[in-house]
């Protein structure tokens, strides 16, 4: 591909703010727009990162979808993975050839970010999605519904700040008693929290769900594979624009039909982006996500008699004595301290590698200084 340097300054297309309500139907707005003042140039533009791929991505203004590349100066910047875009990122871009190409400049600083633990490597963060302003939680009635999981979910979310929805999907293949017992279960979450039953077959609960949808608002579909994530897009579409598959007769897991992170509009004026189905759901750092989830253990935590109560063995616990008393659910109780458990180990794993990251850093500086002095 040719550098930068080789293309006709006139090939460079000007300032999108011409172009702002195309960005708008994409989700931007004010708070974007005083952010992007602090870049904008005549010949850079805005626009939204729509898909995500290993190396490249897609992005919009609203009125073209363009394949785009990180400039020689960006990636030189770049430290960690969470300084890569991520899809629903808003980025500086420069627009070339007729929109058959970009180069991303800059990310405007994100209003939240969803993120997980790498499920491949050690222990560095993997981007889902940013500036979403509610997250989907999926899970399939018939045989995906599970309340620890769903605890997770909301220890991510809550932790990125966003708007839990949980979506309980394929409500067609379980009977009304199966589905009473489930709303039994639910009762275990705060109110705060909105559980929707849909049936993507029937159409049950689907008029609902359009009601909660917000124009100019992004929503982001999380789930395991196969649990109905992308027939809902296409459903919310009326048109049948994505692949789906079906999902494995003896255990009803998905084939992991979505590959990529992709973000789509609807008539509807929402913002939807669409994920591929997640095994995994590991985390670290995520304090204010831990206390948001299990506000009530929290709560109770405060009159333990040490300051560094871990809940577990120690004399004085207000926490176990809750337990005890039934004022907190067991189970609860028990997934509460296994996702903190295994933060706080990740963590450690996180920082051990930051200070040996930083220690070969300044090994080479000066291994390059004595070479210079050579
Ligand atoms: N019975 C029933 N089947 C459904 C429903 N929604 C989706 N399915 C089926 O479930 C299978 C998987 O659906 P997908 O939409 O591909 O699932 P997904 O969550 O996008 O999966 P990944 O892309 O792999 O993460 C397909 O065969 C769908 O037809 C539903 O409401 N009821
Ligand atoms: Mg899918
Ligand atoms: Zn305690």
């Amino acid at each position: 591909m040719s550098t930068l340097k080789e293309k006709n300054p006139k090939d460079i297309k000007k300032n999108s703010k011409e172009n702002k309500a195309g960005l708008e139907k994409l989700g931007y707005d004010d708070w974007f727009e005083t952010e992007s003042n602090k870049y904008i140039k005549d010949d850079f533009s805005i626009a939204r990162v729509v898909e995500a791929n290993k190396n490249n991505y897609k992005v919009s203004d609203g009125s073209h979808d363009v394949f785009a590349e990180l400039s020689g100066k960006f990636l030189f910047t770049i430290v960690d993975s969470i300084d890569y875009p991520t899809v629903g990122d808003w980025v500086v871009v420069q627009f070339f050839d007729d929109y058959s190409m970009a180069i991303i400049h800059h990310i405007l600083t994100r209003k939240s970010l969803l993120k997980r633990k790498d499920p491949g490597k050690a222990v560095e963060f993997q981007l889902i999605a940013a500036n979403i302003d509610y997250a989907f939680i999926m899970q399939a009635v018939d045989s995906n519904f599970n309340l620890n999981r769903l605890e997770r979910y909301f220890v991510m979310i809550n932790e990125s700040k966003i708007q839990p929805i949980v979506i309980l999907s394929k409500t067609d293949l379980v009977s009304e008693d199966e589905l009473i017992e489930i709303n039994d279960r639910i009762k275990r979450f705060d109110d705060k929290y909105l559980f929707l039953p849909i049936s993507s077959i029937t159409d049950d609960g689907i008029e609902t769900l359009k009601k909660e949808l917000e124009s100019n608002k992004t929503y982001c579909l999380l789930g395991s594979s196969g649990v109905g994530k992308t027939t809902l897009l296409n459903k919310l579409l009326g048109e049948h624009r994505f692949d789906i598959k079906e999902v494995r007769e003896k255990d009803s897991k998905g084939k992991h039909t979505t590959v990529r992170r992709q973000l789509t509009r609807l008539e509807l004026g929402s913002i939807i982006i669409d994920t591929p189905g997640m095994r995994e759901l590991g985390n670290f750092a995520i304090d204010n996500g831990l206390n948001e989830t299990f506000d009530e253990i929290v709560s109770f935590s405060c009159q333990c008699r040490f300051k560094d109560c871990t809940h577990t063995h120690e004399e004085g616990c207000a926490v176990k004595e809750a337990v005890e008393n039934g004022l907190i659910d067991e189970d609860r109780y028990d997934n509460f301290l296994k996702i903190q458990k295994e933060s706080e180990y990740y963590q450690m794993s996180y920082l051990e590698k930051q200070n040996k990251d930083k220690t070969f850093g300044k090994m080479l500086k000066n291994y390059k200084k004595s070479i210079r002095k050579k």
